[in-house]
């Protein structure tokens, strides 16, 4: 639908004005609102994401777009979000890692099944994971990295978990664009998601909850 290219269009040139117009005019329409974040919002991300790696885009352009997509994330939240709430999840970026578009997009998607996220933001270091999860009872831990550099902070949290005799009680769940199936095996995680919408599937799958 051409419209989704133009909203596409909109987040890859950083128009976040524009974007958040157009986002609420599709809504308005009764377009799905998980197909305006995956048709729309997220095919322009990756568009300029792919021209940042061939040098034809650079870190402002990126920046801009990024908050061209939060835009028309914010206008779309309350569409994806069910009144009931399920399980908790605690969710954040790993250390040194800022990247926060793909978890905030699973954040909106396990919202939209109805968990009740408890978002840490980015540069999550293990003991704030850890200082959450117990002061929450949270269930399960999703953990999102971005960079090849900060994958193994994955496994660092992992670990530390184990350390501190936390890691029977919780469920973790991986992701973000670095990370493998895998690699989850590897790090002794309980689940990978290559994508927002399966990472709320798997969670609902690890946690046995019923939709
Ligand atoms: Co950065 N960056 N970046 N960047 N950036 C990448 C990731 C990169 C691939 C670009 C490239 O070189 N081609 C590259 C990483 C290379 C690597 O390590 N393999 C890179 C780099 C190198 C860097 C810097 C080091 C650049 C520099 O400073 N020289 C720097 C690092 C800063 C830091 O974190 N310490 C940096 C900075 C930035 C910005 C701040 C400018 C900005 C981030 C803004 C923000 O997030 N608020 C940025 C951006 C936007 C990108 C690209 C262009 C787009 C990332 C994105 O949002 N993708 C990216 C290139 C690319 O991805 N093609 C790039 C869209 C998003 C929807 O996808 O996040 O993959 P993604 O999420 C997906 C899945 O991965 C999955 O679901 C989501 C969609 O459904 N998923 C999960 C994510 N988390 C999950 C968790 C799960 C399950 C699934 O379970 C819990």
């Amino acid at each position: 639908m051409g419209d989704l290219k133009l909203l596409a269009t909109l987040v890859e040139k950083g128009d976040h004005l524009g974007t958040a117009k157009l986002t609420r005019e599709l809504l308005d329409r009764g377009i799905d609102a998980n197909q305006i974040l995956l048709e729309g919002l997220q095919k322009g991300i990756l568009s300029l994401g792919e021209r940042f790696k061939c040098n034809e885009a650079f870190i402002p352009e990126v920046l801009l777009s990024a908050r061209a997509m939060k835009t028309g994330m914010e206008v779309l939240k309350p569409f994806l979000i069910p009144t009931e709430s399920k399980a908790k999840v605690v969710l954040g970026t790993v250390k040194d890692d800022l990247h926060d578009i793909g978890k905030n997009m699973v954040g909106m998607m396990l919202e939209s099944l109805g968990f009740k996220v408890i978002d840490l933001g980015v540069n999550v270091h293990e003991e704030k994971f850890l200082s959450v999860i117990r002061k929450e009872k949270a269930p399960l831990l999703a953990m999102s990295a971005l960079l090849s550099t900060t994958m193994p902070e994955l496994k660092y949290v992992i670990e530390y978990l184990k350390k501190e005799g936390m890691r029977d009680g919780i469920r973790v769940l991986v992701g973000g664009a670095p990370v493998t199936e895998k690699y989850a095996v590897d790090i002794g995680a309980d689940g990978y998601a290559p994508d927002a919408v399966r990472a709320a599937e798997k969670a609902t799958e690890l946690l046995g909850v019923k939709r």
